[in-house]
């Protein structure tokens, strides 16, 4: 077996990428999401462009027993994970906090905080068995920075943010580094999720500029991935040249 690297939300968007870049890296890979169809066609696109092992999951990291359940009924030789990628996260809405959708807010707390949560407490006790481990997760700009309309969104990566240095602090005696990199804008299944699938909406938010791309993402996972030993990444701010903060992009 290469290395093992196991990437949440690998159906679309960044995650996908990651996987698409780690496979030619010489990951194998464990991807997951919900989305079996999604799941099938990558685990086929990676096993034939690349000489690589690929075992899919089916999960939904809202839902603690079936993380739980999944991660430890994987075949042994697939619990050896060198590196968490823990992308899979949302933003739904961008609903002033007075007129906040609850159902909104649960999905994005429960997805982005607590499944980001469900998913470290199951693999980071294999990598301590094996004293060695990398967990990279993908925060955002929104974990920096708060924007109208951002706030819940804003709040769930600032948790990330927060999350990434105790973990760190935590799995530090246990030789896992730990790293986060924060994107600004990226064209991707994002803005339809957050606008409920309203493309013409979601296409508007990278109109006029060039956003940054899935792939410079899965680029720099890659690197920070790809460090000797001695060396961790603790932080990368990666954003579109065209974007100086959440609310300044230089749009023609
Ligand atoms: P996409 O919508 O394209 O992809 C999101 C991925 O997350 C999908 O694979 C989706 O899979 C997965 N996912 C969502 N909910 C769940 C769930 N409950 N269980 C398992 N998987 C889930 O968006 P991006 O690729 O852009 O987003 C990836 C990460 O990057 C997110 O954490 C996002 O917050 C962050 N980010 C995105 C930026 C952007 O501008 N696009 C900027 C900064 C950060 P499925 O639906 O199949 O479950
Ligand atoms: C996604 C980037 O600016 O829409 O995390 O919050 S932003």
């Amino acid at each position: 077996m290469n290395k093992i690297a196991f990437i949440t939300g690998a159906t679309a968007g960044i995650g996908e990428a990651c996987a698409i870049n780690l496979a030619k890296a010489g990951f194998d890979l464990i991807i997951s999401g919900r989305r079996q169809g999604n799941l099938v066609q990558l685990e086929k696109r990676l096993t034939s462009e690349n000489n690589c092992k690929v075992f899919s999951l089916v999960l939904d990291v809202r839902n603690q027993n079936e993380v739980d359940q999944k991660i430890n009924s994987l075949p042994e030789v697939w619990k050896n994970i060198d590196l968490l990628v823990n992308n899979a996260g949302l933003a739904v809405g961008v609903t002033a906090i007075q007129d906040g959708i609850i159902d909104d807010w649960e999905r994005m707390i429960d997805t982005n905080i607590k499944g980001l949560l469900y998913i470290t407490r199951s693999v980071s006790p294999l990598m301590i068995e094996r004293n060695q481990g990398h967990i990279i997760n993908i925060t955002s700009i929104a974990g920096k920075e708060v924007y109208p309309g951002g706030n819940v969104y804003c709040a769930t990566k600032h948790a990330v943010d927060a999350l990434t240095k105790g973990m760190r602090i935590d799995l530090l005696p246990h030789n896992i580094k730990v790293s986060s990199i924060a994107p600004g804008m990226v064209e991707t299944e994002f803005s339809i999720v957050r606008f409920k699938g309203d493309e013409e909406k979601a296409d508007q938010v990278y109109k006029g500029f060039t956003p940054l791309y899935a792939k410079d993402i899965a680029e720099t996972v890659e690197f920070v991935a790809t460090r000797p030993a001695h060396v961790n990444i603790n932080d990368i701010l990666i954003m579109p040249t065209a974007q100086a903060s959440s609310r300044d992009v230089l749009k023609k």
